[in-house]
């Protein structure tokens, strides 16, 4: 049997992997944070709280990653752990940075010196191309990063590639566009968006509020995305893939998608801090643009290319962005009606 170890299995896409690993027999073993109880909320929903094993430990101290590894021998790693809200990076960079790159760097340094045999996948981020102009973006694009969160992704990215070449460590890039699900982050604007209209359907909660409408993403559903990462970090040879969808929404468009799912009929109207969105049948308030949800610099445009992993590992996504959103919805409607607040 093969041993895993996730970092970030309390998130979003830490949840699923172990969910799908553990389907396939995997003993997994999840890294938690030092000194505070873990967040069960997403393993818990899976049914799989009690089929992992979580370790503690500080990524961000090389001793505490050292121990683990050296301890756990595993042959799989997945380094999903990250400060990964992109808005909050402008606010913490240090927190991000120690995180995000130096996370990586004690993993691939304990690897390094301990002689431990195993795969490691990295969680680069489609963040990372910023302000580009190709379209769409692949695994050459130039990146132009234009967060504090997407510098330390592509530092990170670039330490990976170091690695594999300069000291023979077999480490992957999955260069992943922005993935969503039912245990999206409610601070994410698709899983804000659907949670919030939920609100507004059954409880009678207030419009949502929105930064930049016209923002375009390349929205994939989470779970077809572990998939990908395990076919990355069980490949023969260790190497960079983008997984995305090829399509692409606005979130203005995202969310009269959404609202339709949620029974409402939208009608966007106004332009700039003075848009917003009514139910056309009940005049209902749905969404207001609120500056405070701006960020200093924003990325307009993603649109990813995933030919490469198609044509060498036979990776696609399988999941609609119309089937992605109505479960989220039917999801958050539960939710709403349960009369408890989102536990993830
Ligand atoms: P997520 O839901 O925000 O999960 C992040 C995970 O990292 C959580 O388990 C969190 O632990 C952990 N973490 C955060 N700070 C930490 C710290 N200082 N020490 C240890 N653990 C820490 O993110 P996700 O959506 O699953 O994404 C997984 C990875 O893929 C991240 O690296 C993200 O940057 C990257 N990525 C995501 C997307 C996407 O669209 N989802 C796209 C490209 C790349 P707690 O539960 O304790 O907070
Ligand atoms: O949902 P978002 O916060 O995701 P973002 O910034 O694209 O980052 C996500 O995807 C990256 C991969 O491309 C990951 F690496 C990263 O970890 C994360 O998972 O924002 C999407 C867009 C942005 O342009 C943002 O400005 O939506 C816009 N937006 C508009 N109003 C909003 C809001 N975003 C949030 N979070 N909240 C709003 O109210």
């Amino acid at each position: 049997m093969s041993k895993v170890l996730i970092t970030g299995i309390t998130g979003q896409d830490g949840a699923y992997l172990a969910h799908e690993l553990l389907a396939k027999d995997y003993e997994v073993v999840g890294a938690i944070r030092l000194g505070s109880p873990p967040k069960m909320g997403r393993l818990d929903k899976l049914g799989i709280a009690d089929k992992v094993r979580l370790v503690p430990v500080e990524l961000t101290d090389f001793s505490s990653a050292s121990a683990v590894l050296r301890h756990e021998r595993v042959d799989y790693i997945y380094n999903l752990a990250a400060q990964s809200y992109v808005a909050g990076s402008f606010e913490y960079p240090h927190l991000t940075s120690e995180i995000n790159y130096q996370g990586l760097l004690n993993i691939l340094e304990a690897i390094k010196i301990d002689g431990l045999e195993c795969s490691i996948y990295q969680a680069s981020s489609a963040e990372m191309y910023g302000d580009t102009l190709s379209d769409p973006q692949n695994e050459d694009t130039p990146f132009n990063p234009m967060s504090p969160y997407a510098v330390t992704k592509a530092a990170a990215h670039h330490l990976g590639r170091v690695y594999r070449a300069s000291h023979g460590i077999k480490v992957s890039n999955g260069i992943l566009f922005n993935h969503e699900s039912e245990l999206r982050g409610i601070g994410f604007v698709t899983r804000k968006i659907t949670s919030e209209l939920a609100s507004i359907r059954e409880c009678a909660g207030p419009a949502v509020r929105l930064g930049n409408l016209a923002a375009v993403r390349d929205w994939g559903y989470a779970p077809d995305y572990v998939h990908g990462m395990i076919m990355i970090n069980e490949a023969k040879i260790a190497s960079d893939y983008v997984l995305a969808t090829n399509t692409v929404t606005s979130v203005r468009d995202f969310f009269k998608a959404s609202a339709v799912a949620a029974g409402f009929s939208p009608v966007f109207e106004g332009d700039g801090l003075n848009e917003r969105c009514i139910c056309k049948n009940t005049s209902k308030l749905l969404c207001e643009v609120d500056e405070k949800y701006f960020r200093p610099s924003d990325v307009s445009y993603l649109r990813g290319d995933y030919s490469k992993i198609e044509k060498e590992l036979g990776w696609c996504p399988t999941t609609s962005l119309e089937t992605m959103t109505e479960r989220m919805i039917i999801s958050d409607i539960e939710i709403a009606r349960s009369g408890y607040p989102p536990s993830f």
